[in-house]
């Protein structure tokens, strides 16, 4: 009762409170938790009143030390057993009521607005979040994607299919919707709506396997105008930088890189106290660019595998495994939500990323395990007969950099 006020009055907030709500399902949710949460403290006070009263009225001892008579003894009371389970049965009908409505409300998209919704696709996979949207289609490609970022139009529901590619993950924004399980061979869904323009953190809830703790995602609501704009840019191509926006100073090569080491955060408060502005600011495209440096990462990323997995559409790759990275460069967040797309970030992400995230697809290669692999990793070796340390991806600082340099051109 005491920690009930604390809870209320803000105490536990932060990106993924379920108290903080900011769209009408989340709202329907936590209003039925604070109704049950309501009849419950009830019961609870009246039945601990009852019990401290019993207890000191009925004390084997009275107050001058004398052992008390023995009341008088009853066996049931009709009229008192009679009213519990009235009592019993109405809680639970208050409970109930409200209950039922909100799985109806919660379930799909309420009639009226179904036609006004927009339908997203949302697919799991270890340890990442596909998103495609089947309304947005490009001409010779098909269905637009990304990932790990769903960005959708504020102020209007949004009905999102759940998929998973391989085990079962859980769909979780805290403060837009409850959670709702990705399984295999079944086809789940939910609705949430953003009311205002937005930045909300999400989460995979379900556990599948060595990084489901930074299996993360985001979800950006914007206005509709500035969403459509979104789209159109998402639509394009991936974005060549020519010799002629060359500037003297090459602008993202420009960083220190050290180490952090296994498992030191990858995100800073500053980026957080305005993460909608922070993606803004990602969408913008650099006034400085390193033309040379950018199609020399372009190349590594033919040269070095990137394209088996990934795909830059309008460059090159098709790999559907993987997240699509034709505008990585625009994202706030690499590897699952997990670290801030900084340079620093980017860079160690393609250096260490074992460090990073234990277990990943990029590190062990597709369907990999720890010491079973399709494409490496610990790999047995029959002339020496032991298994040696072949990881899939191996990139050195130098390819680090012009890497970081073409994949943060990708706007
Ligand atoms: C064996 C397949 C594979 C190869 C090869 C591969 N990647 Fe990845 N990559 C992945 C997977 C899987 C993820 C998602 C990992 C996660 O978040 O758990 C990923 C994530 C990324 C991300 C973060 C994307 C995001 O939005 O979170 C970047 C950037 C990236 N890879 C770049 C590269 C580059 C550059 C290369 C080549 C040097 C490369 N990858 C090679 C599978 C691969
Ligand atoms: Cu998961």
């Amino acid at each position: 009762m005491l920690a009930l006020p604390l809870l209320v009055g803000g105490w536990v907030s932060g990106p993924q409170s379920t108290f903080e709500t900011a769209g009408p399902v989340a709202r329907s949710q936590t209003g039925l938790m604070y109704v049950t949460l309501i009849v419950v403290m009830a019961i609870f006070v009246i039945v601990a009143g009852v019990l401290t009263y019993a207890t000191f009225k009925f004390k084997a001892k009275d107050e001058s030390g004398e052992k008390a008579p023995v009341p008088p003894q009853g066996h049931g009371n009709p009229l008192v057993e009679l009213g519990l389970i009235g009592a019993s049965v109405f809680a639970l009908v208050i409970i109930a009521i409200p209950t039922v409505k909100g799985i109806w409300y919660t379930y799909d998209v309420p009639e009226a607005e179904r036609a006004n919704a927009y339908e997203v696709t949302a697919i799991g996979y270890q340890w990442w979040f596909k998103f495609e949207y089947p309304s947005e289609q490009i001409d010779n490609v098909g269905t637009l994607v990304n990932a790990n970022e769903l960005v959708i139009p504020a102020g209007r529901p949004v009905r999102i299919n759940l998929r998973t590619f391989d085990v079962i993950h859980s769909f979780w924004v805290p403060k837009l919707a409850g959670k709702v399980d990705m399984m295999p061979n079944r086809g789940n869904h939910l609705w949430l709506q953003a009311d205002e323009p937005g930045y909300f953190w999400g989460q995979c809830a379900e556990y599948c396997g060595d990084s489901h703790a930074v299996m993360r995602f985001r979800v950006i609501a914007l206005a509709e105008d500035e969403f459509a704009a979104w789209v159109a840019q998402q639509k394009q191509p991936a974005r060549t930088v020519t010799a002629q926006a060359e500037a003297p100073r090459p602008a993202l090569a420009g960083y220190t890189f050290t180490n952090p080491g296994r498992n030191a955060p990858g995100w800073t408060r500053e980026f957080d106290s305005d993460p909608l502005g922070n993606w803004r600011k990602m969408q913008a495209v650099p006034s400085a660019e390193d033309a040379a440096l950018i199609a020399h990462g372009r190349q590594l990323f033919q040269e070095k595998n990137c394209i088996t997995c990934h795909t830059v559409r309008g460059h090159e790759g098709g790999g559907v495994t993987a997240p699509d990275l034709t505008h990585v460069g625009s994202r706030t967040t690499i590897a699952g939500g997990l670290l801030e797309n900084s340079p620093e970030n980017l860079h160690r992400w393609l250096r260490f990323p074992d460090e990073v995230k234990p277990g990943n697809k990029m590190w062990l290669g597709i369907g990999g395990m720890a010491n079973v692999s399709m494409q490496g990793y610990v790999h047995w070796d029959p002339e020496t007969r032991s298994f040696t340390d072949k990881r899939n991806i191996e990139v050195d600082d130098d390819e680090a950099r012009a890497l970081v340099a073409y994949l943060h051109s990708l706007k």
